[in-house]
């Protein structure tokens, strides 16, 4: 057994200041972490809770240029946006800070010479891509061209975005610079590695031998790293934008957004505290907590730690928690697509309504599995949940002791078997949900509140004390008494997950946090006979239909959008003369017949009126039409394409197709019915 620790340093993924923050983040990270730093208050423990913005890296260059303004210009932006959510959603860091402060920049830098004064870099010298025309290396990113698994022309140095496969830039297709158009050429330059190799034996040992109870999602990614072997790697790159390398002869060279941002969980604490944050950093007793995304592991379990380890005198995490992701009505979360839900936009559309997007995150978190936000769900959960068992349960327990009592909580007698069956119930959520909290079952944790107000309403249903008051006051005074305790033992489970609602419940029941303290949980007199009740009031209300049909358009508006643009931002192939155009056959045809060519997946084979003749034409459409849907149908076709043999069939001619929003292909018909073999000029 481990001792308990003296304090927590909980740190949470800082996110890119290179746009808003939406659900995906909110449900992997940030309400995980707000949870547990929470929990942790409430049970008087000494805790830090660490955010910030990540400020560097390429894609902040990207956006910068994109939008013509200056990188700086693109983090205080979205900085100050993503600030704004997190305080919004009750996201409560101690601290959230950025990479781009001044505090940042010194910590990051002499972390940096620290490691290299005392060696703990290798130095090496490779070919990269330069780009002449704007006098600048490219990192991976800037590099664009084909990627060789799927063909998609727009692919990056890192990765295809289409296919999701990782490259490297000289696996491109016809490479080319994203920042001038031109065609990079080959130049050394040379970079800091840590060898990541050199820390294997020690990390085999550190994870796989002594963290044997980190996530099993988490544990397997390390041990799958640790059996292929690990390499050097860069730590620095050669951008204008960044930690500038603090050595000589590093011009132009600045840290690795990687090697940068976890210090930032260092930087952030010591600009809360200057004088105070090597407790919370270099002691034993502390405990350090990271969560994270799934995508981020391998620098919070692998990479950082060896830096902690090179430099020394730092602890290590104790865990790292991570999620799997958080998909949005089945479909990846995209924010180049469009595919999210927004949290500034959330409390637009849901104003004072973060208590129910928290809920509906937490009770679905992605912490086993990949899972699925849908607005149907969040709207299923707010009303048979929320409002149908522990606000409607609450609302009962004020209402009848108002009707009833003056709004004062009345006096027990005698307890049956089914009060103390209630207020066993109640006693044991508290255990129940910080063993699940300390193991950062987050979903589990809540599921044990809400049966907390299951548990209430069944109550009520069994003793009916609307029915009781007519023939045994006395025994109402009971049931309503029962009823309050198990109310304000909600109101103190609830704030780690809820806290807008737990402050509203306690201003329901007019008692303050002092009295409803975590150690108290459970307990039959927290709410003693006697006590003046407040306001009444709904903890939550219903969504209607029209509300959530209103987000579904929305969300499909958005999808449009983002493939229109995606369409018009092909580029114009060069210039075809007029002869050329000239040359070209193109006509009305109709489709008579149409059949799968046997053993194709793609080929249909179809037999056209050209008005000149019946021909067969091969098209590799099979995967977009249903044969018999195309029979009847007028289309239009290049008739004098040369013939060419596929599949021993001879096709002479090509019909014409565009894609619609969906990548699915549509006949491209004229508006009206004309005469098979009409010209198209
Ligand atoms: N900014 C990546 C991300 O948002 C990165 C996390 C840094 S944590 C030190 O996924
Ligand atoms: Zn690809």
């Amino acid at each position: 057994m481990k001792p308990t620790p003296k304090r927590y340093l909980v740190t949470s993924a800082l996110p890119y200041a290179n746009g808003p923050v939406h659900i995906g983040h909110l449900a992997g990270v940030y309400i995980p972490a707000d949870i547990y730093s929470r929990y942790l208050r409430l049970r008087g423990r000494d805790v830090v809770f660490v955010g910030g913005s990540d400020e560097h890296g390429v894609p902040i260059t990207i956006k910068a240029r994109q939008q013509g303004c200056t990188p700086q210009q693109v983090v205080d932006k979205y900085h100050a946006m993503i600030k704004k959510s997190f305080e919004e959603f009750g996201i409560s860091f101690d601290v959230y800070s950025r990479t781009s402060s001044k505090i940042h920049h010194k910590t990051a830098a002499e972390f940096f010479k620290k490691l290299y004064d005392d060696g703990k870099f290798i130095e090496k010298t490779s070919e990269q891509y330069y780009d002449e025309e704007a006098g600048q290396f490219l990192a991976d990113r800037y590099i664009v061209g084909g990627c060789p698994h799927c063909g998609n022309e727009k692919a990056y140095g890192d990765q295809c975005e289409k296919c999701g496969s990782t490259l490297s830039p000289t696996e491109l297709i016809n490479p080319h610079s994203a920042i001038s158009g031109s065609t990079p050429v080959m130049r050394a330059t040379s970079h800091w590695y840590l060898p990541l190799d050199e820390y294997e034996p020690w990390l085999k040992q550190w994870i796989l031998e002594e963290h044997k109870e980190w996530k099993s999602n988490v544990y397997g990614q390390c041990k799958s790293w640790l059996d292929n072997g690990l390499q050097p790697r860069a730590v620095s790159r050669d951008l204008d934008w960044g930690v500038p390398i603090p050595v000589e002869g590093a011009k132009g060279k600045v840290l690795y957004v990687w090697f940068d941002a976890p210090i930032g969980y260092i930087s952030n604490t010591i600009e809360l505290f200057p004088d105070g944050w090597e407790k919370y950093w270099k002691s034993e007793d502390s405990k350090m907590v990271h969560f994270i995304g799934k995508d981020n592991i391998v620098f919070h379990c692998i990479v950082f730690p060896c830096m902690l380890k090179a430099h020394g005198g730092f602890i290590l995490p104790d865990n790292v928690p991570a999620n799997e992701f958080l998909n949005l009505e089945n479909d990846k979360i995209s924010t180049t697509r469009g595919w999210a839900v927004w949290l500034h936009e959330y409390l637009e559309e849901f104003p004072s309504k973060q208590d129910v997007l928290r809920y509906v995150l937490c009770a679905n978190a992605p912490e086993t599995k990949d899972n699925n936000f849908t607005w149907r769900d969040f709207q299923e959960r707010n009303n048979s949940e929320l409002v149908a068992i522990l606000g409607n349960f609450v609302n009962r327990a004020m209402t009848l002791t108002q009707k009833h009592f003056g709004g004062k909580a009345p006096q027990p007698n005698a307890l049956a078997d089914i009060d103390n069956a209630a207020l066993a119930d109640m006693l044991e959520v508290k255990s129940k949900v910080e063993d699940n909290l300390e193991s950062f079952r987050f979903r589990e944790a809540l599921r044990e509140v809400m049966n907390l107000a299951r548990t209430g309403n069944k109550y009520l249903a069994d003793t009916e004390p609307w029915k009781a008051i007519k023939t045994d006051a006395a025994r109402v005074q009971t049931i309503l008494y029962v009823a309050l305790q198990i109310s304000a033992s909600l109101a103190v489970v609830m704030e780690p997950f809820m806290p807008f609602s737990a402050k509203k419940l306690r201003a329901i029941l007019n008692a303050d946090s002092s009295a409803l303290s975590w150690d108290a949980l459970g307990s039959a007199t927290l709410l003693p006979a006697g006590h003046q009740l407040g306001e009444p009031a709904l903890l939550f209300d219903k969504i209607e239909d029209d509300v959530i049909d209103r987000q579904l358009q929305k969300l499909e508006q958005m999808k449009q959008a983002a493939n229109a643009q995606a369409y018009s931002a092909e580029p114009q192939k060069e210039l075809c003369s007029f002869d050329d155009f000239q040359k070209m056959d193109v006509r009305i045809v109709k489709i008579l017949e149409a059949e799968r060519v046997p053993k194709s997946k793609k080929l249909l084979k179809l037999l056209v009126d050209t008005g000149l003749d019946r021909r067969t034409v091969l098209s590799g459409v099979a995967e977009h039409f249903d044969p018999q849907a195309l029979v009847g149908k007028q289309a239009t076709m290049l008739i004098n394409l040369a013939p060419r043999p596929i599949m021993g069939v001879e096709s002479r001619g090509m019909i014409l197709y565009a894609e619609d929003y969906d990548g699915k292909l549509l006949l491209v018909q004229p508006t009206g019915e004309v005469k098979n073999g009409v010209k198209v000029s």
